[in-house]
């Protein structure tokens, strides 16, 4: 078991059993979150994204670099929301930033799905809080996709690079897939291979139109940057790392950063109270005699099971709202 002192000093030994235990949902996980909550909240955290094999893992090796020739501490979570047990894809990531590996200042996890109860979200989330309350200053998390199925990334962190290369029709699927609106830096990346121009020109017209946002002023908007990357030779990435750290201090200067970790800690906190009643309800079910009248109620047609599940979840949850 990890002692909670060594995490706080940053043992990166501690910090990796701590994450292991997330990724396992072991409940001794959930105490030690507890105690670590209040030592986190000082890491910037930036999500990268993109489709599989766009140059995401390559392209996070090239900005650690940069933000070590800055001194910054940097962590990075690599997530496999798709395959159950870690696969290919995160052994991959592993390696391409494997020259890291023996840098006191970089931490490298990759995290897979393994069925997680709480959802990828939250134990990505979670590891966050470890990597935060470790001391590092930057936590980079890599994911496939974005804006799709239940793991939006955009949920979890506080800027988010979208990487997308030339001759897919990636500007396309973005816009398809919704991602234009949660994107703040996109990157051209394999701007090596023909047609990377276009993308640029057709990502710049789409952030063009899109929609200010309600809550605040054009002038305090962030408008989101597009950047042209070679992530295997490191052309493009100094400026890919500028502009996230000047994302972040925009986002500082415009009460922006605020609003932001209001909307992550909100989420965090509702997919532990889903979690939290579900397990409830779990319980109940599998204890409770009325579960079976109603269960049976259901089965015979007396009861449809609408009202059933109303039934049951008015008798657990004490507090009601309208949300
Ligand atoms: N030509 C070219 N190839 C690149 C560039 N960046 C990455 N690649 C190559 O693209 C392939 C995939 O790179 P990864 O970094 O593993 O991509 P990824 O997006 O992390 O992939 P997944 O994690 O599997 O989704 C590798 O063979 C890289 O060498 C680039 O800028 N130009
Ligand atoms: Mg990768």
């Amino acid at each position: 078991m990890p002692e909670i002192k060594d995490i706080l000093e940053g043992s990166k030994i501690a910090g990796a059993r701590m994450i292991r235990l997330i990724e396992d949902c072991d409940p001794s996980a959930f105490e030690m979150l507890k105690l670590l909550y209040p030592h986190s909240g000082n890491a910037f955290i930036i999500g990268i994204t993109g489709s599989p094999g766009a140059g995401k893992s390559t392209l996070i090796d090239a900005l650690i670099l940069e933000f070590r020739k800055l001194d910054i501490k940097i962590a990075v979570i690599a997530v496999d929301p798709t395959s159950p047990i870690s696969g290919g894809a995160i052994l991959g990531d592993r390696l391409r930033m494997q020259r890291h590996a023996t840098d006191e200042k970089v931490f490298i996890r990759s995290m897979a799905s393994r069925g997680q109860k709480g959802g990828l979200s939250r134990a990505t989330k979670d590891a966050a809080v470890v990597l935060d309350a470790m001391g590092y200053e930057i936590i980079i998390i890599e994911t496939v996709g974005a804006g799709q199925g239940e793991f939006d990334i955009a949920t979890i962190v506080h800027s988010t690079g979208i990487v997308n290369i030339p001759g897919t029709g990636d500007g396309i699927q973005a816009v398809k897939a919704g991602i234009l609106e949660t994107g703040d830096v996109f990157i051209v990346n394999k701007s090596d291979k023909p047609g990377a121009d276009e993308l640029v020109h057709h990502l710049t017209m789409m952030i063009n139109m899109r929609k200010p946002s309600k809550i605040n002023s054009a002038k305090t908007n962030w408008t989101a940057k597009v950047l042209k990357t070679i992530a295997r030779d490191g052309t493009g990435v100094k400026e890919l790392a500028d502009t996230f750290l000047s994302h972040f201090d925009f986002m500082k200067k415009n009460s922006l950063l605020d609003q932001k970790i209001t909307e992550i800690e909100k989420f965090y906190f509702k997919s532990l109270l889903k979690d939290l009643t579900l397990n409830k309800i779990l319980s109940f079910m599998e204890t409770s005699e009325e579960y079976m009248k109603v269960l049976k109620n259901i089965q015979s047609h007396e009861m449809d099971p609408l009202s059933a599940a109303e039934l049951v979840v008015n008798k657990i949850c004490v507090f009601r709202g309208n949300d």
